[in-house]
Formats: C-alpha cells, sequence, structure tokens
C-alpha cells in the first residue's frame, strides 16, 4: 500500500480518520431512494448500496435517514427514530463492509422541507388527507414553491427533544455497525434553517446572532460524539453558501467548521444551497468544490465535495491539488455503479475486483 506520507494523495490513495481507512477518496453521496414503508429499508435499499460498494466506492452513505418521523422529507424515506428501523441497515452495512467499503449514514430532520410527496409524484406538501403531517422549524415561515406549509416554531422543549433524536439516531446507527456518521446540517434542512438568517428570525438563544443560530447543531453535534465512538468518524453535511447576499456565507462556514472540529467532527462535506428557492446558482463540473477547498485550508479540517462531478480526470484532480479529501458522487453513481472500477482504468491504477468479477475487470 502507498504511503500516504511521503506520495502526492490522489483518488486512489487510502484515507485514514481515527481508526477507519477508506480503501479511496471516492464515496457515494447519500441519495435519498424515497422507497422505505415507515422507514425501514428494505431490498431496494440493500441492492442499490450494496452494488454501489462492490463497485469499488471506498465509502457509502445511506440516504438522510430521519430521526423522528416528522423529520422525514416524504413518507417514503428512511428512518432511524425505533428499534425496528436498525435489523435491515445492520444486514446493508454488513454487506457494504464485506465488499472493502466503509459504510456510513446520514442523520437528518427535514424540518420545514419535511411532509412532501414522492418526488415521481411531483414533490409538492402533502395535506393531512394525502398522509402528511405538521411540520416544525425555527420559524413559521414557508419554504415556498410546492412547499407551502406553514411550519410551527419549535418549543425550546421541541428544540431539545430534536437534539435527543439525533442521540437516539446515532446510537441506533451504531448498533446497525455504521463506521462513519453524518450529521445532515445542509440543503434547507432543520439545522439548515437554524443557521441561515433567511430562515431563522428567533429572538430566543437559538436565533439572532451568528452564536445563537449555530447553538443547535454545536449543542447536538457535542451530545452525539458523546455517544458515537472516538475510533469512528464523524462528518456534518452543509450548505456552505445560501447563495443569497442576505444570507449564510462561505466564511460562516468557515467559522462553523472551526467550532465543529473543537467539538469533535472530523470532516466537513461541503455542498450548498436549498435554502431558499429562488436562489441563484451557476451549475457546472466542480461548482462546490470551492467550498471545500476554502473549509479546509480556512478551518484545518478534512473536506468532501459534491456535485456534477462525472469525470475521473476531475475527480483526481480535486484530492492531488488539495481541494478536498473525499469526492462524493451522486447522480453519476446512479449512472453508473462501477464508476471508481472506470475511473480506476482511466487513471492507469488497478482495482482489485471482487472475485465473482475478476475475470471481467
Ligand atoms: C439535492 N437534493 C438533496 C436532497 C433531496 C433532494 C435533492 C437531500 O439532501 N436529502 C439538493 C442539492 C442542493 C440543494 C437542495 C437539494
Amino acid at each position: 500500500m502507498e504511503n500516504n506520507l511521503t506520495s502526492t494523495p490522489h483518488l486512489f490513495s487510502p484515507l485514514t480518520i481515527r481508526s477507519v481507512t477508506l480503501r479511496n477518496r471516492i464515496g457515494v453521496s447519500p441519495m435519498c431512494q424515497y422507497s422505505a414503508t415507515d422507514g425501514v429499508a428494505n431490498d431496494w435499499h440493500y441492492v442499490h448500496l450494496g452494488s454501489r460498494a462492490v463497485g469499488g466506492a471506498g465509502l457509502v452513505i445511506v440516504e438522510a435517514t430521519g430521526v423522528a418521523p416528522e423529520g422525514r422529507i416524504t413518507p417514503g424515506c428512511l428512518g432511524l427514530w425505533g428499534e425496528q428501523h436498525i435489523e435491515p441497515l445492520a444486514r446493508i452495512a454488513k454487506f457494504v463492509k464485506a465488499h472493502g467499503a466503509v459504510a456510513g449514514i446520514q442523520i437528518a430532520h427535514a424540518g420545514r422541507k419535511a411532509s412532501a410527496d414522492l418526488p415521481w409524484n411531483g414533490g409538492a406538501h402533502l395535506s393531512a388527507a394525502q398522509g402528511g403531517w405538521e411540520t416544525i422549524a425555527p420559524s413559521a415561515i414557508a419554504f415556498g414553491g410546492e412547499l407551502t406549509k406553514v411550519p410551527r416554531a419549535m418549543t425550546e422543549a421541541e428544540i431539545v427533544r430534536v437534539q435527543n433524536d439525533f442521540v437516539a439516531a446515532a446510537k441506533r446507527a451504531l448498533t446497525a455497525g455504521f463506521e462513519w456518521l453524518e450529521l445532515h446540517a445542509a440543503h434547507g434542512y432543520l439545522f439548515n434553517e437554524f443557521l441561515s438568517p433567511l430562515t431563522n428570525q428567533r429572538t430566543d438563544k437559538y436565533g439572532g446572532s451568528f452564536e445563537n443560530r449555530t447553538r443547535l447543531l454545536l449543542d447536538t453535534t457535542r451530545a452525539v460524539r458523546k455517544v458515537w465512538p472516538d475510533h469512528l468518524p464523524l462528518a456534518v453535511r452543509i450548505s456552505a453558501t445560501d447563495w443569497r447576499e442576505d444570507g449564510w456565507q462561505i466564511e460562516d462556514s468557515i467559522a462553523l467548521a472551526k467550532l465543529l472540529k473543537a467539538e469533535g467532527v472530523d470532516l466537513m462535506d461541503c455542498s450548498s444551497g436549498g435554502v431558499v428557492p429562488d436562489a441563484k446558482i451557476t451549475v457546472k463540473p466542480g461548482y462546490q468544490v470551492p467550498f471545500a477547498e476554502k473549509v479546509r485550508h480556512g478551518a484545518g479540517i478534512a473536506t468532501a465535495t459534491v456535485g456534477f462531478i462525472t469525470e475521473p480526470k476531475l475527480a483526481d484532480d480535486i484530492v492531488r491539488n488539495g481541494q478536498a479529501d473525499v469526492v462524493l458522487l451522486a447522480r453519476q453513481m446512479l449512472v453508473d455503479p462501477y464508476w471508481p472500477a472506470h475511473a480506476a482504468k482511466a487513471l492507469g491504477h488497478k482495482l482489485t475486483p471482487p472475485n465473482q468479477y475478476a475475470r471481467a475487470w
């Protein structure tokens, strides 16, 4: 195995964080499958995630998994609010590990963006008659567009309950055998709604100043770190910018990353947007890479980048240039579960195939 200390890291160099080693820098980004019943994982999730571990990724992260039933984006989203959720996820984690990838899971609360219909049914907020539920958020402001529900502003007791829900879900993730935990604080979901001044208009200790808006995420991270073992990595996904002049900025993300690092967070997963529907975003290959780079150098913490990365050369350059430590692929992994194997060939690296496929790769 190559020595990270003496050679330039590249897409196929291993990465060790705490006691966990990724065989390469390629991760399967957590992607909602909208295919669960009552939050319980099934054969779809098993095959979807298992295939991508077989495909050669170093890290496979299970989709945004609700810490409470009302925290699911849609009725088809996964959950970890009960003991019934553990076993099917454990089966997935075991298979992913058996095929050489690290099994990760993202735990989430969707806040005001919860209670939505499945995307292939239009994705609009569901009425009670359609099986929808009351949504909660820092402030009673609707997202807009198809997400018309006005959320109820959370009481302080509810804020504490959500923190406890994250802690309980983290414990269950550990029981299920996951070795990488990510807190979802991006894309306009609950934590992100507290962070952004566009969605947080509270006047208590959870709103107003930067210190107050970051309090919920920091308190939750501290509580989760206490139950998530020292030998396992903890990541946080953020929207590094709201793409609005009056919103959350990259400088805020760097300041937040420093605080999260002090709480024992190992990696910042840098996405962007999703807080408000009217942001102006120019999407192009690697468009979010500068956020991972700025957070990495500004806060001195490992980062992951994600978003519109399809070419092996781009992914490799990102790691070689020290812009991010991990490259997460989302839609490209749906196009090609064997992307890591194909990328290895393109970049002149040898990937060890599963025995079953050895004569083909
Ligand atoms: C991409 N998406 C993210 C989702 C589900 C819907 C699509 C998630 O995080 N669970 C996205 C990127 C950027 C901003 C918003 C949404």
